[in-house]
């Protein structure tokens, strides 16, 4: 592996994944790339950075001719709560990006693309309770649409094209560095914050609503594992069903309750519970188990210590 080129790196993910593959792989060595908003400090002093919109394919290939890329780490996405708000661009970024992104590995040879996908490509007519790794993907978000597609084009790709791309269905991630920004999964991270500073959050799903959730180290763990593993381990390449931890809100406000005992939450669903609704409560990963090893290391009892280790010097 010689240059990464992360995409979307000021974001929820991406932000976290440029400094863990740094010091894996040299800060030389990836290349976070960003659309219009600027990536953190830290990112901006330890390694290379670069204005590089996935829409823009121009601009693409100049970054990956630059810096000899020969892996793409695809982090830029519109998420699930602002695609319903602006469909057409979260088209233009999932999908015309995307397809970018791939053209740009087929034309150039690159080793690998990673893009992930997400709880997402289900919908509704899925099975709720331990999801399959095969099973019926009729998504009712354009977030969603643009996933399921996303996975067909990759998986086209490898097989027609021999682009070795990969990627996981990634459940809500939680994490403290970068909030995240316009997903449904969202108040699961921002419950903590809030916590902290105000103790009190308004949730805008029901207390009831159970969805799968990760915890960052896990999620960086996971798609670093995947990108690693031999080829010819794997019988999926772009779809795999990725479980950690299933909890409801209200589950997860006793959990920080035990550190923050006065938290007080407060329920008022908006257009965001129709989308949880419609996602999976808990999956099956045995796919991911069994071809590259996957296994999650935290549980939703030592993710809120650490959050709330992590969070509190920062916030108070
Ligand atoms: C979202 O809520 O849109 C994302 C996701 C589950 O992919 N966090």
């Amino acid at each position: 592996m010689k240059r990464i080129l992360v995409t979307g790196s000021a974001g929820q993910i991406g932000s976290e994944l440029v400094m863990v593959l740094r010091e894996k792989y040299g800060n030389d060595n990836v290349i976070a790339g960003t659309n219009r908003t600027p990536p953190s400090e830290r990112i901006k002093k330890s390694g290379p950075v670069e204005v590089c919109n996935i829409t823009n394919k121009e601009q693409l290939y100049e970054t990956v001719d630059k810096y000899d890329i020969d892996t793409i780490y695809n982090m830029a996405a519109i998420l699930s709560g602002v695609g319903e708000q602006r469909p057409l661009l979260a088209w233009k970024v999932n999908m015309d990006g995307f397809h970018n992104v791939l053209e740009c590995a087929r034309e150039k040879e690159l080793v690998r693309v990673m893009n992930p996908s997400s709880i997402a490509a289900f919908g509704p007519e899925t099975p709720r309770m331990n999801t399959p790794q095969e099973t019926v993907l009729k998504p009712r978000t354009m977030y969603g649409v643009t996933k399921v597609a996303g996975e067909l084009l990759g998986d086209y790709y490898f097989r027609k094209f021999n682009v070795d791309i990969r990627g996981v269905r990634y459940p809500g991630i939680i994490s403290s560095e970068t909030l995240p920004g316009g997903g449904t999964t969202d108040y699961a991270v921002a419950i903590y914050y809030e916590a902290i500073q105000h103790g009190k959050y308004e949730c805008f799903v029901r207390e009831d609503t159970v969805l799968p959730m990760m915890y960052m180290p896990d999620a960086l763990k996971g798609i670093i594992d995947l990108a690693e593993a031999p080829v010819d381990t794997l019988k999926h390449h772009c779809d795999f069903n990725m479980g950690s931890m299933s909890f409801s809100v209200k589950d997860l406000a006793n959990e920080i309750k035990k550190h923050i005992p006065e938290l007080e939450v407060t329920y008022k669903p908006d257009y965001r519970q129709a989308i949880a609704d419609s996602w999976p409560q808990s999956i099956d990963d045995t796919s991911a188990r069994e071809e590259w090893g996957w296994t999650p290391s935290f549980d939703i009892s030592s993710m809120t210590k650490d959050m709330i280790e992590k969070l509190t010097p920062r916030l108070k």
